[in-house]
């Protein structure tokens, strides 16, 4: 007797114990076998999967969950290609030690990155302070990251500059990241207008989004070229602190250039003599708020170990 070859799909949902799992056109509701239980394995969204279509019921089975590419806790979802990090270009101003851990999160897991500064209408009167601060800001995030990942411009609002967003998530699956009241919402209710994500209305006050997504939820923007977008409740806690103080370097792509060449082989690039690194920064090769940001990292490594 020959098996057929199982049905394969991706869990694009998740409530309650029910995973909602997409095969070609069809969406199968599941349930997860129970030996997943047994060895602690739960299911995320984004697995891959293989399921069992039981006739005569109204549920089918998850029978094997492929190997992941990579996972995340919170929010937990699986197999990320590409982050697309979001600040603002004001409202709130962009924190960039913040875009940087956004940044170690994704080279840690071996994900795509795209930069997406938002809000960038607020810097088209540039008479008033306020528009011109918004354009410094612009400035800045290209000046110093321009070199080292793609960064594009949107206002998402208006819908200006998606084709250029588009250019770079196209045929990958991508979470939104990024502090709240940035954009997120906006943006992805503009890239995929069924997901209907809530958007929150700044407060003037706090300059901060309230935030509604409660279920982690992968939307589909092109079936043809395979491009997908999750939708988060947001990354708020980072696996960086699991990261090894000696892995943080290769994490920085501006700092790795120069790995390697400093005079001790474990050179941390703090305060050692005859480091590369070091010399890098004091030559303008690597920006100084870079290097400080990998410095405050490094410390946080090193504190979280000392426990
Ligand atoms: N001026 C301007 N406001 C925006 C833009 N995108 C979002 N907003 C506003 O910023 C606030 C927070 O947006 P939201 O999408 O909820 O942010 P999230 O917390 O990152 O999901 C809302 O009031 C939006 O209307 C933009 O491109 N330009
Ligand atoms: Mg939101
Ligand atoms: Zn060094």
């Amino acid at each position: 007797m020959s098996m057929a070859d199982p049905l394969r799909g991706l869990i694009v949902k998740g409530i309650a114990g029910f995973y909602y799992v997409k095969s070609g056109d069809e969406v199968f509701r599941c349930k997860a076998r129970g030996i997943f239980k047994q060895r602690d394995m739960k299911p995320a969204v984004g697995d891959k999967v293989t399921m069992e279509v039981i006739p005569d019921n109204d549920d089918s089975l998850i029978t094997d969950i492929l190997p992941r590419k990579n996972s995340f806790i919170r929010p937990f979802i699986a197999n990320v290609d590409c982050f697309a990090i979001v600040m603002a270009a004001a409202r709130p101003d962009p924190v960039l030690p913040v875009l940087d851990k956004f940044l170690v999160m994704a080279e840690k897991n071996f994900t795509d990155v795209v930069i997406c500064i938002n809000k960038c209408d607020l810097a088209e009167d540039t008479r008033k302070a306020k528009g011109r601060k918004a354009a410094e800001n612009i400035e800045e995030i290209k000046r110093i990251y321009g070199p080292i990942y793609p960064v594009v411009c949107v206002d998402s609002v208006n819908g200006t500059g998606f084709e250029d967003l588009m250019e770079h998530i196209k045929g990958k699956t991508t979470a939104l990241a990024g502090p709240s009241g940035v954009g997120k919402s906006t943006i992805l209710n503009r890239l995929i207008p069924e997901a209907f994500a809530e958007t929150g209305n700044i407060s003037e006050k706090s300059q901060r989004g309230k935030h509604t997504t409660r279920h982690s939820e992968l939307f589909t923007i092109d079936e043809d070229e395979g491009t997908m977008i999750f939708d988060t409740p947001g990354f708020t806690s980072f696996d960086i602190l699991e990261a090894e103080e000696e892995e943080l370097q290769h994490m920085y792509p501006d700092i790795a250039k120069f790995v390697g060449g400093c005079r001790y082989n474990n050179c941390r690039h703090v305060a050692e003599p005859g480091c590369e690194v070091i010399k890098a920064v004091e030559d303008g090769h690597i920006d100084s708020k870079r290097y400080e940001s990998y410095k405050t990292l490094l410390n946080e490594i090193r504190e979280s170990k000392q426990y």
